[in-house]
Formats: C-alpha cells, sequence, structure tokens
C-alpha cells in the first residue's frame, strides 16, 4: 500500500486528522489497533473550547454538535461549604464553551469517514514504523498476514500507550511527568443532569457535575488511586457525590443506574519534541493533562489544526514552513494548557500531604478569584482556550 500521510490511531486526534486532510486532497490511511465498536465505547471527555468547536464545523462535522451541544457562558466552582464562583468565559473571554461528548465527535468523525470512503484499518497488530529520518514506511499485521505502507509522512496519534513516540530514540526526547496521588471515579447515568457544570472543592474531596445530553449526566467524585470500583455500588457513589456539594446542588442531583463507571488515574506528561524525522506526534501520543481543566481532547484538536494544515502546505503549495515550526508552535500551546491544567487541579483537589497552611491558601485563593476581576479574566481565557497562532 502507498499513502501521503499514514496515520496512527482512530481516536479524536487520528479520525480528525484524517478528515482534515482529506478535505485538502491528502491522501492518507488510518491504522488502529482496537475494533471500531471498543474506540465508540470509550466514554471520555465533554467540554470543548470554541476554538475546538470551530476547527470542528470547518471540518464539516459540526451538524450534530450544533444540535446536541449544550452551550455554556460559564462554569461553577463551589468551596467551603456555600461560597460559590462562576468561571464566565463569555464575560471575561468572550465566547463560551460547548458540553458535547468525545464519544459523540468519534461517531461524527467516524460518519464521515465513511461517507469519504476513507480506509481505516482496525485491529492491526504489530505497528512498526520505519526510516522515520529517510523514507518512512509503516508495517504491521492485520489477520495474520504481514503489510505495509510506503508513505511520505507518518502521524503518530495512537495516545499515550502507542508505539509512535517510543519510535523516537530515548536521547533524541525529553519527557516532563508529574503523576497525581489520586484519581476520577466517574459514572454515566441516564438521568437528567444539573444545568450548569460545577467543580467542588470539598473537605472530602474534589466533586465535579458535568453532562453529555438533556437525559445524560456525568460525575466524578475524587478516589483514591488504589480504589475498588467494586466497592463503590451506586447508592454509594450518589451519596458522596451529594456530600461534596453544598445542599442546593446536592438537591438537584437527580439520581438512578449508572450505564457506566470508571476510574481514571490523573498525570500531567509532555514529550518534546512532538516532531522527529517525518513522524509528528498529536494528541495523547505526545502530551497527557490531568481532566480538571478538560484540556486532553480539546489540546489533540488544536495539534491536529497545526499538524493538517502543515502538511496541506507541504504537499499543495511546496511549503514546509508550518512543518519545520509545527513542534514548537503545538508545544506553546499544549504547556499553556497543561500548566494551567495542573494550576487547577492544585486548586481543587485535596493532597495527602496538604496541611491547613495549605487548605487555608486553596481557600484564600478561591475567595480571590472570586472578588478580582482581573484574576478571573486571566482565569477565564485559559479555561476558554488561548488562541491557535496564525
Ligand atoms: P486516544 O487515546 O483517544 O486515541 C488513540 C487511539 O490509538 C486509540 O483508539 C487506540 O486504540 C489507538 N492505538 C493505540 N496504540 C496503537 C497502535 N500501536 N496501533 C494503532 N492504533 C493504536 N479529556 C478531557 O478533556 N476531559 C475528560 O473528562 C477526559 N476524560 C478522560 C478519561 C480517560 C479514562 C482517559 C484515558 C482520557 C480522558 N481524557 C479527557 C483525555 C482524552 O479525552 C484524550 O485527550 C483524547 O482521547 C485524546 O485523543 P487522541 O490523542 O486521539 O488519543
Ligand atoms: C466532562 O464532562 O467529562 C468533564 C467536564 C469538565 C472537566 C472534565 C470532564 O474539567
Amino acid at each position: 500500500m502507498k499513502t501521503q500521510v499514514a496515520i496512527i490511531g482512530a481516536g479524536p486526534a487520528g479520525l480528525l486528522l484524517s478528515q482534515r486532510l482529506d478535505l485538502e486532497g491528502v491522501d492518507n490511511i488510518v491504522l488502529e489497533s482496537q475494533s471500531r465498536e471498543h474506540v465508540l465505547s470509550r466514554i471520555r471527555a465533554g467540554v470543548l473550547e470554541w476554538g475546538s468547536v470551530e476547527v470542528l464545523r470547518e471540518s464539516g462535522v459540526g451538524d450534530r454538535m450544533n444540535a446536541e451541544g449544550h452551550l455554556h457562558d460559564g462554569t461553577d466552582i463551589v468551596w467551603s461549604g456555600t461560597n460559590r464562583l462562576t468561571l464566565n468565559t463569555r464575560v471575561y473571554a468572550d465566547r463560551p464553551m460547548m458540553a458535547y461528548g468525545q464519544t459523540n465527535i468519534t461517531e461524527d468523525l467516524y460518519a464521515a469517514r465513511d461517507a469519504a470512503g476513507q480506509p481505516i484499518v482496525h485491529e492491526v497488530e504489530e505497528v512498526v514504523l520505519h526510516d522515520l529520518e529517510s523514507t518512512p514506511s509503516v508495517t504491521f499485521s492485520k489477520n495474520g498476514r504481514v503489510e505495509r505502507i510506503d508513505c511520505e509522512f507518518v502521524a503518530g496519534c495512537d495516545g499515550f500507550h502507542g508505539v509512535s513516540r517510543s519510535s523516537i530514540p530515548p536521547t533524541q526526547r525529553r519527557e516532563f511527568e508529574k503523576v497525581y496521588p489520586f484519581g476520577w471515579l466517574g459514572i454515566l447515568s441516564e438521568t437528567p443532569p444539573i444545568d450548569e457544570i460545577v467543580y467542588a472543592n470539598s473537605e472530602r474531596g474534589f466533586a465535579l457535575c458535568s453532562q453529555r445530553n438533556p437525559m445524560l449526566s456525568r460525575y466524578y467524585v475524587q478516589c483514591a488511586l488504589d480504589t475498588n470500583l467494586d466497592d463503590w455500588p451506586d447508592d454509594r457513589f450518589w451519596e458522596e457525590l451529594k456530600a461534596r456539594f453544598p445542599s442546593e446542588i446536592a438537591d438537584s442531583i437527580i439520581t438512578g443506574p449508572s450505564i457506566e463507571k470508571s476510574i481514571a488515574p490523573l498525570r500531567s506528561y509532555v514529550s518534546e519534541p512532538m516532531r522527529w524525522g517525518r513522524l509528528f506526534l498529536a494528541g495523547d501520543a505526545a502530551h497527557i493533562v490531568p481532566p480538571t481543566g478538560a484540556k486532553g481532547l480539546n489540546l489533540a484538536i488544536s495539534d491536529v489544526f497545526y499538524l493538517a494544515r502543515a502538511l496541506s502546505r507541504f504537499f499543495n503549495h511546496h511549503d514546509d514552513r508550518y512543518l519545520e515550526s509545527y513542534s514548537d508552535m503545538a508545544l506553546r500551546r499544549v504547556w499553556g494548557a497543561a500548566r494551567f491544567s495542573w494550576w487547577l487541579t492544585l486548586l481543587l483537589h485535596r493532597f495527602p500531604d496538604q496541611g491547613p497552611f495549605d487548605l487555608r491558601a486553596q481557600e484564600q485563593e478561591l475567595d480571590y478569584l472570586s472578588t478580582s476581576e482581573a484574576y478571573m479574566r486571566s482565569v477565564c481565557e485559559q479555561y476558554a482556550g488561548l488562541p491557535f497562532e496564525s
């Protein structure tokens, strides 16, 4: 097989890159290690920056999002009992947020790729990237047969546990990592969500009320890393969630049976550079952020915006300017989101080694954020997502 760009991974990054390259007439093939059903069974992100909404619309996959997505002017934070503030991104950053689940985005991208007749090879094994510094190729096995794709570039969109990042020699990579001493226990329930997206910093730990659509709610509570899901029947989850919110919110939470329950560990991770030879990394393959700032999926989308522009400029205009600047440009936005997500995680969670001073400092920072327009403006522009570089 021969193509211009071999894309490894059919998550949001890989599918969106395939879609945008196709729209620019750049030939590509997507390789995915899981089945399509498995990819679509994942429950992950839920909040989109406005920049991501615009990219999805420009990519021709915005219709269902426009119809079913839920616009939010802001996200609330509650702390120390009844204190409450709103990160009003419409007022302080002149743009709303959009609640629309990653699963829906993946479904919409698959539908667009199907309509375009895009080859996506699922359930591949033993993917190996070759000759990334000269004329790259990718080998993989499918149904016991070894296949080879000759290509001009490889896009590593295969997530944190993929093969692309590790195809860059360790001596050529710099890794930055912070692992947090807790996780998020999340559930999905077919119940009406509360109106707003609300984060809680409570003495019992972090919690979050979010949503996917008018009959699908997403909730999280901070939990210990060794938490066993078997110890968390639905009743216990609902009781703990409500205990972390003031009664005005707790009393409005409509409970019901969970249709999905999982624990996500939290980590901050960035691997530099995001390019080596003719391999370009995008999304979780290059970086992971704690979900506190709702940045993971949004960073995957901005990486793809930059990479699709770079590759289409190269193929359609013989201009490698954006290829040369891709890693530095993408990393500037990645580090902005990684630092913000780390900061918000420190502000809203309870850490095992925190003492009275730490807790008082958290409380004071939230009090200050609620009273300082300058600070609120700065936090909102970061939560809404910093602009993409031209
Ligand atoms: P993905 O991991 O989504 O996709 C990579 C794809 O590559 C997968 O389909 C995988 O099967 C495939 N692959 C892996 N190795 C391969 C190989 N060798 N060959 C071929 N294919 C291979 N972000 C938020 O903003 N908010 C959240 O609430 C949130 N919750 C999350 C919960 C969990 C449990 C996880 C893991 C992540 C969460 N994230 C959240 C982050 C998440 O949304 C990611 O940022 C997003 O999926 C990134 O998309 P991709 O880069 O495409 O990576
Ligand atoms: C979600 O809806 O899953 C969600 C919302 C906000 C976050 C993280 C996750 O910060």
